[in-house]
Formats: structure tokens, C-alpha cells, sequence
């Protein structure tokens, strides 16, 4: 089974997927956690390259960039994994492209890399998605406060305008794929959205051996 978690960055869909992780770890599952882009040897240093704000990437090849690290991670991790009966955690996995490559970027018709990235993944879907939606403005405060530590990488740095954009695809996502993904509000404090999130998960988990 798989389980992928998005939102805008400052969302707090990595919070929220490590309390799932957690949770199911405590319930006795044996859940794999990635995150993208990532989670292989190869993907990492994709990764690398796509968040060095030195690095002027055109568009087109972000794209296929971050599509080439998901391949490489469906087929060393996830497939085997969710093969084997286990469950995986995903921390972003195809939407994102969507969304801010379509959707914020403009590269495509999101409708089309929707498509494509079924292609990209060998038509592995999630099973369900937490789209963690909080307004641009509150994200942006949320990351004020970790990126005056750590700075921001080359996506982080895009302005309101490009996140806005993200959002609106996520929510066009969202209704085309109402049977898998579920918005969450994400301005609520992190307890009330892992809550929610468990009650429904709880509902599709396998049964353990
Ligand atoms: N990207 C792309 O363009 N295309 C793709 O196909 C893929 C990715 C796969 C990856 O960055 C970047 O690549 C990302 C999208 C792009 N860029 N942007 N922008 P990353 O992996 O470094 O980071 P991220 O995935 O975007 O986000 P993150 O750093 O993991 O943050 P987050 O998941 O959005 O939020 P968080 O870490 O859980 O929380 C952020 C802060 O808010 C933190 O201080 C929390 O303590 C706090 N928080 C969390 N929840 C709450 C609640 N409920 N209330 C208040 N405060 C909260």
C-alpha cells in the first residue's frame, strides 16, 4: 500500500508524515518512508543537483529531472516494497510534478503530466494521498523562522506568486483524482490533522501477518 503526502513547502506534510510513520510503527507494521526527490543513491544526487540554488536548470529538464529520480525510486524501493505487502510512506511523490512543475512552472498541461508521470512510475498510483493545504502566507511564515537557520534551496526561493500557482494545481489535482486524495487543512494545529489522518488510514491499513 502506498501513502504519499503533499502540500507547498511549509505545508507541514513532512511533520505529519513522520507522525504517520510513527504511528504504524507502534501499530506493529514494518512501513518504508521516502522522500522526493531522493530515497536511492541516484535519486540523492539528483536531489543535489535540483536543490543547488548555484545550478540554472531549464524548465524542461526540472522536469525530468525530478521525473528520472522517481523512476530510479519506484523501481529500487517502492515496487518492492508495496509488492512485498508492505506499506510506504511517501514524503511528495508524483503531484508534486504536477503541480509545481505544471502548475507553477507552466512546462505543461497538468492534465498531460499527470498522464506522463504514470508513465514515469510504470502506472504504480498511491492508494491515498493527504494533500496538506494551508494558505501561501501561512507556509511562508512557517519557513521565515527554519530557513533564517538552515537558508533556503533553489525551489524554496521562488516568490508568492509561483506558490500560488502551486496551490491552485494542487486543488485541480484534487478533484481529478477525488477517490485518492484527501485535502487536509493544514492550518489546524499538528495533533488535530494526525487524528484525522490515522482514523482514515486505520480504515485501509492490511492486515499484518
Ligand atoms: N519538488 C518539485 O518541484 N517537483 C517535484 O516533483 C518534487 C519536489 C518531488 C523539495 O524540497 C522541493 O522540491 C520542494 C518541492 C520541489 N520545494 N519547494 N519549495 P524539500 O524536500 O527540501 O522540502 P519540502 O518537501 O518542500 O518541505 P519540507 O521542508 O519537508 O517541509 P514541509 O513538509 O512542507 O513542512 P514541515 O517540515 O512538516 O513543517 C514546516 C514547519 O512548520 C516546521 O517548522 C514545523 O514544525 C511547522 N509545522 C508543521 N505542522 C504545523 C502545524 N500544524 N501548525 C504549525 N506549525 C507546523
Amino acid at each position: 500500500m502506498i501513502i504519499s503526502f503533499e502540500g507547498i513547502d511549509g505545508s507541514g506534510k513532512s511533520t505529519q508524515a513522520h507522525r504517520l510513520l510513527h504511528r504504524l510503527a507502534n501499530a506493529g507494521y514494518e512501513p518504508l518512508f521516502v522522500r522526493e526527490p531522493g530515497g536511492t543513491d541516484v535519486s540523492e544526487r539528483i536531489r543535489d543537483l535540483l536543490l543547488d540554488k548555484r545550478n540554472r536548470i531549464d524548465p524542461m529538464a526540472e522536469m525530468l529531472l525530478f521525473s528520472a529520480a522517481r523512476a530510479q525510486l519506484v523501481s529500487e524501493e517502492i515496487r518492492p516494497h508495496s509488492r512485498g505487502g508492505g506499506v510506504v510512506i511517501c514524503d511528495r511523490f508524483f503531484d508534486s510534478t504536477v503541480a509545481y512543475q505544471g502548475g507553477g512552472r507552466g512546462i505543461a498541461d497538468p492534465r498531460w503530466l499527470l498522464d506522463f508521470q504514470e508513465t514515469v512510475t510504470g502506472g504504480l498510483v498511491p492508494d491515498r494521498t493527504y494533500y496538506i493545504r494551508v494558505p501561501v502566507d501561512v507556509a511562508r511564515e512557517r519557513l521565515t523562522h527554519r530557513d533564517s537557520r538552515a537558508g533556503a534551496d533553489r525551489m524554496e526561493n521562488e516568490d508568492r506568486a509561483f506558490f500560488t500557482r502551486v496551490t491552485e494545481a494542487y486543488d485541480r489535482i484534487a478533484e481529478w483524482a477525488a477517490d485518492r486524495v484527501r485535502v487536509i487543512d493544514g492550518a489546524r494545529d499538528a495533533d488535530a490533522i494526525a487524528k484525522a489522518i490515522w482514523q482514515d488510514v486505520e480504515g485501509l491499513l492490511p492486515e499484518r501477518n
